[in-house]
């Protein structure tokens, strides 16, 4: 009897001395309630738009592309099912079901979309890249872009209307479009872009604009401002960032003169050689720092979808497990 009083009031003790015992709720609280937030709900808090990810149909139809993008993603890019060999192989002919597609599930899935892209130099059928007559090329693109851009009028972000139309030595490309229009074709995209989606924010986008002092990056913002200033509706610049090691410590001052050049800018297609943590990490954070960068796209979920996979530059493995960087980037502060 005695032990059984000592053994009550020790429990008594015991009871009182717990801070809160936890009620029955929290102990049936869905496991989510402790989950971190996704990156994208960190940039959303930071005020950016979005973080997101590059991915097209048969993606969405396979492993757990759909299920991760869904839940940790905020915007998605067709990888290539936008791309003028895909919408338009023959002339006026023109195929959508596949991003489709992707718009339809970006929109199920309340996640915004950038198009990715309507006139570039790589994907484009041979009787584009065979035109050599002005008046024809012009029409070719005014059609391309007011069918491509018009098919989604009022469902994506933003598009990357021109993509990697500069030289390493900041001179024009030289594509069909430069050679037979010059410059002109800059004007011609844009404006047409413009008037088939009005809403769309109107990007130009390219690789290797990763130091702010190379020529590249130099030209991009020389040649932007005269575009704008000249009335060329460019609303963004778009800088891929397709990274090595290391790299990522110029993407801070490339990235704060590319933004001071346009209303606003993004990381469209972020992958890094080797996924070095604290690479993306710098990387997320120089966006989130930007007032007017509005976010940060990876190229791609898992490294074996990666078009270099074998450096394996995303952030999940080949299993769809989350890496070093993809908890780095959770843990940011903004
Ligand atoms: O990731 C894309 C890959 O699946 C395609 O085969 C390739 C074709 O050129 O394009 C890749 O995406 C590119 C993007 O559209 C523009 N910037 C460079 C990207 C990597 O090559």
């Amino acid at each position: 009897m005695k032990s059984l009083v000592f053994v009550t009031a020790l429990l008594v003790i015991a009871c009182a001395a717990l801070p809160n015992p936890p009620s029955a709720d929290s102990f049936y609280a869905p496991a989510e309630a402790d989950a971190p937030p996704s990156i994208d709900a960190k940039f959303k808090a930071a005020g950016k738009k979005y973080f997101g990810i590059a991915t097209d149909q048969s993606k969405l139809m396979s492993g757990k592309n759909a299920a991760i993008i869904s839940a940790d993603f905020g915007q998605v890019t067709p990888e290539n099912s936008m791309k003028w060999d895909s919408t338009e192989a023959q002339q006026g002919k023109f195929q959508f079901s596949t991003p489709n597609y992707l718009v339809n599930w970006a929109l199920n899935n309340s996640k915004l979309v950038r198009g990715h892209t309507t006139v570039w130099h790589s994907q484009l059928p041979g009787w584009v890249s065979g035109i050599n007559d002005k008046a024809r090329l012009t029409t070719v693109i005014q059609n391309h872009v007011i069918n491509v851009v018009g098919q989604w009028k009022g469902k994506i972000y933003a598009w990357d209307v021109l993509n990697e139309i500069f030289n390493e030595d900041g001179s024009l490309r030289p594509s069909v479009f430069s050679k037979v229009l010059g410059e002109d074709f800059v004007s011609i995209a844009f404006t047409a872009a413009r008037a088939a989606d009005p809403q769309a924010k109107l990007y130009i986008n390219d690789y290797n604009l990763d130091t702010a002092s190379n020529k590249k990056t130099q030209a991009m913002i020389a040649k932007v401002k005269q575009w704008r200033a000249a009335g060329v509706p460019i609303d963004g610049i778009g800088s891929q960032a397709h990274l090595k090691p290391g790299q990522a410590a110029g993407v801070r001052g490339a990235m704060q003169a590319l933004c001071a050049a346009a209303p606003e800018c993004a990381i469209t297609e972020l992958d890094i050689q080797d996924a070095p943590a604290a690479d993306y990490a710098s990387v997320a954070k120089t966006c989130l720092d930007i007032k007017n960068c509005v976010g940060v796209t990876v190229w791609g979920l898992r490294d074996a979808d990666s078009w270099r996979k074998q450096t394996r530059p995303l952030l999940f493995d080949d299993s769809f497990n989350p890496k070093a960087a993809y908890t780095a980037l959770l843990q940011l502060r903004a």
